[in-house]
């Protein structure tokens, strides 16, 4: 056996998550738990408006309130507080409105920070917030998406337009079936042309930690504690901005309790907290409350879609042509503006569409800046072509599952290079709907489906299908490159053998719920051949972990993962000489298999945990050898890599009253090589009501005066483990060709594809009523109000 076989006594085993005992048990240390000497409280003063001039702010009764130490505005900290860093600009010629962390002279949106109050408490600080008496100059807001690409009201006077950047891709050369005009032209005479507009409603990311920073700048290193998904980003970025060196900046990201995308973003409140800390020469906290959390911590989605496919008469797509708006809210944040490129290359989803062209606005308003949320642009793609597909079934009058079939890649097409410019290494989507039907009980329900629409019963059943795939694993860096993204998608890992045997692995990801200590002890015990109880994996501090690029994007298992194999193989390699030595073998004559090098053809042989010893003691190594295993590595992946699934969802539809309840839901999902299955479990649970809460319940509603009146959680419909149904959730397997495991991301998946699976089971279950289309979230109210048109239009 090579060190790159390994056997596999871990991977694909049900390990219950190592973290979770500390996480369950109240023995972690949230960032918010951290108390430290001296240390003083934030409260932010935030703007009610949602743009509005600042007049006037005095600051007088709040600083004589007790126990304040100091109040700021914006204009106090205008020369040491930068602007926050767009880490993606999407054209050469983007529009990027300056962002500082406390407004000066402007506000752009409700929630924006204004003035800031530093007290010895945190209780004495809010009471003092509310003290800051400020004087506004309310101006007119933009506010609705379609307006404001039409610059009608400007968010931002200064630069008179609301567009921020126009991105396009179109296949041209890279089609076969030449232009996307031209298919559309043709179609219209001779085949069928489907023109819809959907309408991607605002979603916030409702993790259950709030954000929180603490800033101690009394050490050699200015240290910062942040419940966030990206402290390598982070500090980088903090350094850049505050001209601070890198070396002299410490992130810890402790256990943080969840992000969802929501916690991929350098805040106000990080830079504040730090410029606040340096100048007072004290550490800080600042803790938001729920309320803060939804007003402003970043939104996700918010887009209207318009896409035209053109067909053939048999169900073949010749075309497809995407056109968006995408609110990217009061500014433009860390990598919102790429979002929607992320989508731009996943409309062509699983299908060998001929022709595509996609076309993007990102417009500037003043509600909640916008950013990634579980997905980024891929749930909105496959929203859009999964709602589109059904309707074409119906318009050609096949079963939704076999129009898709006519046009998905074939298994034994694979590798196949898309319309969008991607190359798709592996998958099988027959097998994955073949199971998911089988599961669903597909006919049966059909039958009954048509049962209940043949007797009338005001209970009707909708059968929603939606299959998708997603470019997950960001990312190649040549790829983030082209599309001119500020970093890369590299990933790093030290694996360290420590003289008792046990190993020590730090990855450069950063879970925030994703169990990547469970995961990545099962793939070093297996590569080693060492107990998985004795690997220990750090991660989340900047000084234990220098190197990293975090986690987002599905991307730490396939590409942090991939590091760790790699680093693993240098450590056994390094092994193999001292191994030999030992053995007094030659090193060609070594196999390493279950932990143990032995000479080929004999009984003798060593384990890794001895040559490790013996490493460390370093009284008998070959000459010239160095006495360490440990070894780095840094791997950049070769490409995405392309999970996909098929998800069939069963609904009843109350037709006297709008009411929806999810019946049942079934999914298989292709994830490649699973590693714990366990943990994918949950990740697709979690991943499916997320998707679901977009099919059915969630939303950010601002009123006219650009208010969030959806800004807690009573009105903001977040739902809990009693408003979904048990899943069925299983899994077939096409390995990934392009890293060691054959693993493909997870973190997402659910969520990408869940969202049209509810939304076309309840079309599908009033369609015959006369309703073709729902908007988002499919709330009582909408599905009867459109039961009730339509029968009106009926009569
Ligand atoms: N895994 C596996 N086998 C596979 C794929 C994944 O065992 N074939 C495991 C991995 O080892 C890891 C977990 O599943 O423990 C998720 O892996 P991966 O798909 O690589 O995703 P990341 O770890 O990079 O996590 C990011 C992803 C994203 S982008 C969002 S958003 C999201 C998600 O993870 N946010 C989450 N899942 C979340 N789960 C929790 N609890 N909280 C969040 O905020």
């Amino acid at each position: 056996m090579t060190a790159t076989q390994e056997t596999r006594a871990e991977i694909g085993r049900d390990r219950r998550r190592k973290e979770d005992q500390r996480l369950i048990t109240g023995r972690t240390r949230w960032t918010d738990n951290l108390t430290l000497p001296g240390m003083l409280h934030l409260a932010m003063v935030r703007s009610p408006f949602a743009h509005a001039r600042i007049t006037a702010i005095d600051t007088s009764a709040a600083t004589a309130a007790p126990n304040v130490v100091a109040v700021v505005t914006g204009a106090d900290v205008a020369d040491e507080q930068g602007s926050l860093p767009n880490a993606w600009a999407i054209t050469t010629d983007q529009v990027t409105p300056p962002h500082p962390p406390v407004a000066v002279d402007r506000v752009a949106f409700a929630g924006e920070i204004v003035a800031v109050v530093v007290a010895r408490s945190a209780a004495e600080a809010r009471d003092a917030a509310e003290l800051v008496d400020v004087d506004y100059e309310e101006l007119p807001a933009a506010l609705d998406l379609k307006e404001a690409a039409q610059d009608t009201v400007l968010a931002h006077p200064d630069l008179g337009t609301n567009k921020s950047a126009l991105w396009v891709f179109d296949s041209g050369e890279a089609g076969t079936g030449g232009s996307v005009e031209e298919a559309i032209a043709k179609a219209r005479t001779d085949g069928i042309v489907l023109e819809r507009e959907y309408r991607q409603q605002r979603l916030i990311p409702a993790f259950m930690e709030p954000r929180s920073v603490v800033v101690d700048p009394t050490g050699e290193q200015i240290t910062m504690w942040s419940a966030t998904q990206i402290p390598h980003i982070l500090r980088f970025l903090l350094a850049a901005v505050l001209g601070i060196p890198e070396s002299k900046v410490r992130v810890i990201a402790p256990d943080v309790g969840g992000g969802f995308g929501g916690k991929l973003q350098t805040t106000p409140e990080e830079f504040i907290a730090m410029v606040l800390a340096r100048r007072l020469g004290k550490p800080v906290k600042y803790t938001e409350t729920r309320s803060e959390s939804l007003v402003s911590g970043h939104h996700g989605r918010d887009q209207w879609q318009k896409l035209t496919l053109s067909a053939e008469r048999d169900g073949t797509v010749t075309g497809l042509k995407v056109e968006l708006l995408a609110d990217l809210g009061a500014y433009v944040s860390l990598v919102g503006g790429g979002v929607p490129v992320l989508g731009a290359f996943m409309f062509n989803a699983i299908y060998k569409f001929p022709a595509y062209h996609f076309a993007c606005q990102t417009v500037l308003t003043n509600k909640t800046w916008t950013d990634a949320y579980r997905g980024a642009g891929r749930p909105e793609a496959t929203f859009a072509i999964e709602r589109l597909m059904d309707e074409l079934a119906v318009e050609v009058g096949m079963d939704p599952l076999a129009v898709r079939e006519k046009n998905w890649i074939r298994h034994d097409e694979f590798p196949f290079t898309t319309v969008a410019g991607l190359e798709y290494d592996s998958g099988n989507y027959e097998a994955a709907t073949a199971r998911a039907k089988e599961m669903f009980g597909y006919d049966a329900l059909r039958a009954e489906q048509a049962e209940r629409r043949a007797s009338g019963d005001p209970v009707q059943l909708g059968i929603g299908v939606s299959t998708f795939t997603e470019m997950c694993g960001l990312a190649p860096s040549r790829v983030l490159g082209s599309l001119n993204y500020g970093a890369g998608g590299w990933e790093h890992a030290t694996v360290r053998m420590l003289p008792t045997g046990k190993v020590e692995v730090v990855t450069g990801t950063s879970a925030h719920g994703q169990g990547h200590e469970t995961a990545f002890s099962q793939i070093i015990a297996d590569r080693l051949g060492v107990a998985f109880e004795d690997v220990e994996v750090l991660h989340g501090d900047t000084q234990i972990a220098p190197k990293g690029l975090d986690t987002y994007g599905s991307r730490s298992l396939v590409v942090g993962g991939e590091a760790l194999v790699k680093a693993a193989d240098k450590v056994i390699e390094k092994a193999r000489p001292i191994a030999a030595h030992l053995l007094e073998a030659s090193v060609d004559d070594l196999d390493f298999a279950g932990g143990r090098f032995t000479v080929r053809g004999t009984d003798q042989g060593v384990g890794i945990g001895d040559v490790a010893l013996a490493t460390f003691a370093a009284h008998n190594l070959p000459d010239g050898v160095e006495p360490s295993l440990d070894s780095e590595a840094t791997y950049d992946p070769v490409n995405f890599n392309f999970p996909h699934g098929t998800h069939l969802c069963a609904a009843e539809v109350d037709t006297e009253t709008g009411e929806v309840r999810l019946r049942k839901y079934v999914c298989c999902d292709d994830i490649g090589t699973i590693i714990n299955p366990l943990i994918v479990e949950g990740q697709v649970h979690g991943g499916l009501v997320q998707g679901i809460a977009q099919a059915l319940w969630e939303e950010a509603v601002y009123d006219d005066s650009g208010t969030l009146v959806s800004g807690s959680f009573v009105d903001y419909t977040l739902p809990s483990a009693a408003d979904t149904i048990s899943f069925e959730v299983d899994h077939t397997t096409s390995p990934a060709t392009t890293n060691s495991l054959g693993t493909k991301g997870v973190g997402e998946a659910g969520t990408i594809a869940s969202t049209p699976a509810v939304v076309n089971a309840v079309v599908d279950a009033v369609r015959h009523l006369g309703v073709s289309d729902l908007t988002m979230p499919c709330t009582p109210e909408r599905v009867w109000r459109a039961v009730n048109q339509a029968k009106g239009a009926g009569q």
